[in-house]
């Protein structure tokens, strides 16, 4: 069991995600079952801070928890995957990655985003009462920019593409990594706007972090990102991964000095394997001195191998039916459009953009 901080207007509170009905402070607006949305960028292969911070709580939040919508987002990855070959690659291993991880398609829906085109005139709705300043704010631009990473008018505005997806399935929840508690914080402030202008048409967010793995760090200590060249992967090779384990970076201080865990990295990376009791007794060695890195990184190796072993084991055979993973998806767009279309509906009825139109027989 994880810790879990929900992030809301109210202040930060302790959730354990297998309790049903917990965040109760936050549940009267939800009117039977909360709805719970996040989307993962299929960029690249997954790494251990996506799993940490974002699908293990997807997986976690599917059980009786309320309504699950999880997607592929693949038009935010739009602004960094320009080859098609690639994209639908990256787009199946997301998928495949996804269900062999835990997620259920009998408890989540699952969806490509762009196999629900209601959510570019959302965006677009959205995007004429965002302020450019609101937008000029966010971090993932800014830290892109400053690293002279190519940005886009894509990138800028993913803020805006990230408010549509959350508003346009009326979700409660948002379970993220730390990295991403800016943008819902930009989504509550473009639906609380809207709401002000147009009426109460959007259901207000909020994120949830897992207070454990919040911002899991890379080899080299910095947050763990696809893009900065310090991740790795899930279910990549293991000889690569040993290798990538084995290089972690660590300071050149003698041996026998004692050294404190918090806010170590390697330490932090073990804890996310270990079980409490490795964890303690590694946090006691540290305190004590007279260890090696190289030891605690080798034990680590053994310990990722185990974590992921069922679920590389699940891969493989899914692997082996890619039909199903086609249903799945096909299942999951069509009712995930389902909802699309009833909030667009609302939206367009609340800004004048509907008045033309008699019966959704004509618009057909
Ligand atoms: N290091 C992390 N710690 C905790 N959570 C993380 N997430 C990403 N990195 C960490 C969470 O994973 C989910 C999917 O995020 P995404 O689709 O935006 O993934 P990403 O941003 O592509 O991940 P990267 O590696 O950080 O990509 P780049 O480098 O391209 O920006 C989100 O919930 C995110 O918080």
């Amino acid at each position: 069991m994880f810790e879990v901080v929900c992030n809301d207007a109210m202040g930060a509170k302790k959730y354990q995600p297998d309790v049903p009905g917990a965040c109760v402070s936050t549940q009267a607006h939800y009117n039977g079952r909360m709805r719970i949305l996040s989307g993962i960028q299929p960029t690249g292969r997954f790494h251990w801070g996506n799993y940490f911070g974002a699908i293990r709580q997807y997986i976690a939040l599917q059980n009786g928890q309320g309504t699950a919508f999880y997607f592929i987002a693949n038009l935010h990855a739009l602004t960094t995957v320009r080859n098609k070959e690639q994209m639908s690659q990256n787009i199946q291993d997301a998928a495949l990655d996804l269900l062999a991880l835990g997620l259920d398609p009998n408890q989540a829906t699952l969806f490509v985003q762009s196999d629900v085109p209601e959510i570019s005139e959302l965006c677009w709705i959205l995007m004429t009462s965002t302020p450019m300043g609101l937008l000029e704010r966010c971090h993932a631009y800014k830290d892109k920019k400053a690293k002279g990473l190519p940005a886009d008018a894509g990138l800028f505005a993913y803020p805006v593409l990230m408010a549509a997806d959350i508003l346009m399935y009326d979700s409660d929840i948002v379970p993220v990594g730390e990295d991403q508690v800016q943008h819902i914080e930009v989504c509550r402030d473009i639906a609380g706007s809207f709401n002000h202008t147009f009426g109460e048409v959007f259901v207000i967010p909020r994120a949830q972090v897992l207070a454990d793995s919040a911002r899991v760090p890379g080899l080299n200590g910095g947050k763990m990102s696809k893009s900065y060249g310090n991740a790795v992967d899930v279910f990549g090779d293991l000889k690569v991964q040993k290798k990538k384990i084995m290089g972690i970076q660590t300071d050149s201080r003698p041996m026998e000095e004692p050294k404190n865990p918090e806010g170590d990295h390697l330490f932090e990376l073990y804890s996310l394997f270990a079980s409490p009791e490795q964890t303690e007794t590694l946090g006691e060695t540290y305190r004590r001195g007279n260890f090696g890195y190289g030891s605690i990184k080798k034990e680590l190796v053994g310990l990722v191998e185990n974590f992921f072993a069922e679920a590389r084991e699940r891969r493989r055979q899914l692997e082996a039916t890619p039909e199903i993973v086609r249903q799945v998806l096909a299942d999951g767009a069509a009712r995930a459009r389902r909802k699309a279309a009833e909030v667009l509906r609302r939206v367009q009825e609340a800004c004048g953009l509907r008045k033309q139109l008699q019966t959704d027989k004509e618009i057909q």
